[in-house]
């Protein structure tokens, strides 16, 4: 299976996040790519390139321009507040929620910072836009190469996407990486494409994206948002709204949840994405789910995501994996190659 890779993931590199009344290093660090990028290329798992830069275009596709233009400032706006901020990342502390204005794009920063996030958990740093701008293309270059025919590309990326809207940034996430690939197949032709989240957290920005689209089916496995992160979507009543009534499917699954109740659910899902009949498949492929992640709550281990592997292949779908969570440092590689591996050696 091809990679697609870019060096510049690391200019995105969060010094602190709040967790609990308090700043603590980040979770989500550049080494966690490296680690991934090691085991591919010990375990020969095919070429990995550095996509082409994508069209602005592409990203309008899924997010407000007004969000972009934001993004691709905001490092530059923080800095020019004081000079002194070079060493400190713009984390928000004010959001508009319900009965304020979100029309409004105020003058201050920091009032516009919130207003494109839903967290204070995500670090906005000077390499941020660079970096998520790269992921991007990372994404879309792993689409194209499957309307080329291709039976499966992985996009290595980080910032992972999958909590990002169509204008907000939030849970470490800046541009939606899935949700670009998914628009990229349609645009290229696939009439119905699915997106498949496996990371232990909701997908709640793919979800917004393509609530009310019948085009893209989202299905996503999670920990249940009555108590895991991000707590105010992806409950399984959500099924979809006006054209896309019917095409979203969530799965919320209890803390401590194992392997063989998980793998039955993600059955459940490929059954749902089979009866969509969807012709490519993307997926958000977090290995947060494993026993050892420091921020989530599923005890799988590391044998279990060459089965995934195999069971994703057996769908049949040319396919998109996206790279999303997974804070378990030391085992990040293993873990995430054992599903490429499992899907290489089950695919034909
Ligand atoms: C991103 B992805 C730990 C609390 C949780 C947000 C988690 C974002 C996960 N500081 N913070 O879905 O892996
Ligand atoms: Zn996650």
């Amino acid at each position: 299976m091809i990679t697609f890779h870019n060096d510049s993931h690391v200019l995105h590199h969060g010094r602190l996040e709040m967790f609990r009344g308090e700043l603590v290093p980040c979770f989500e660090v550049p080494e966690r790519v490296d680690h991934v990028l090691r085991e591919l290329r010990e375990r020969r798992l095919g070429p990995i390139e550095s996509p082409p830069h994508c069209d602005e275009l592409a990203l309008s596709r899924i997010h407000s321009s007004r969000y972009l233009d934001f993004l691709a400032h905001a490092w530059d706006e923080w800095v020019a507040l004081d000079p002194a901020n070079v060493q400190r990342d713009a984390i928000p502390s004010y959001w508009p929620v319900r009965t304020f204005r979100s029309d409004v794009l105020p003058a201050s920063f920091a009032a516009r910072l919130g207003l494109f996030s839903f967290d204070a958990g995500s670090p906005l740093t000077a390499g941020t836009w660079a970096a998520a701008r790269k992921g991007a293309d990372c994404a879309i270059a792993a689409a194209q190469q499957v309307l080329a025919g291709g039976r499966a590309a992985f996009a290595l990326t980080r910032p992972p996407g999958h909590h990002a809207g169509v204008d907000f940034f939030g849970g470490y996430c800046f541009l939606n990486n899935a949700a670009l690939a998914a628009q990229s197949l349609r645009d290229g032709g696939a009439q119905r494409v699915a997106v498949l989240d496996i990371d232990y957290h909701h997908g709640n920005g793919t979800q917004a994206i393509f609530y009310e689209r019948s085009d893209v089916f989202y299905a996503s496995l999670h920990g249940d948002p009555h108590t895991e992160y991000p707590y105010y979507l992806g409950y399984a009543d959500e099924t979809g709204k006006g054209q896309g009534l019917g095409c979203n499917l969530n799965l919320p699954l209890a803390r401590g949840t194992a392997f063989a109740a998980w793998r039955e659910a993600l059955g459940q899902a490929l059954r749902a994405i089979a009866v969509f009949e969807a012709q490519a498949l993307v997926v958000s492929l977090g290995v947060d789910t494993f026993a050892g992640d420091p921020i989530a709550g599923f005890a799988l281990a590391s044998p279990d995501y060459l089965r995934i592997g195999e069971d994703l292949a057996a769908a049949g779908l040319p396919t998109v994996l996206v790279f999303e969570g997974g804070y378990a440092v030391g085992e990040i590689g293993i873990n995430a190659v054992n599903v490429l591996d499992g899907f290489s050696q089950r695919a034909v």
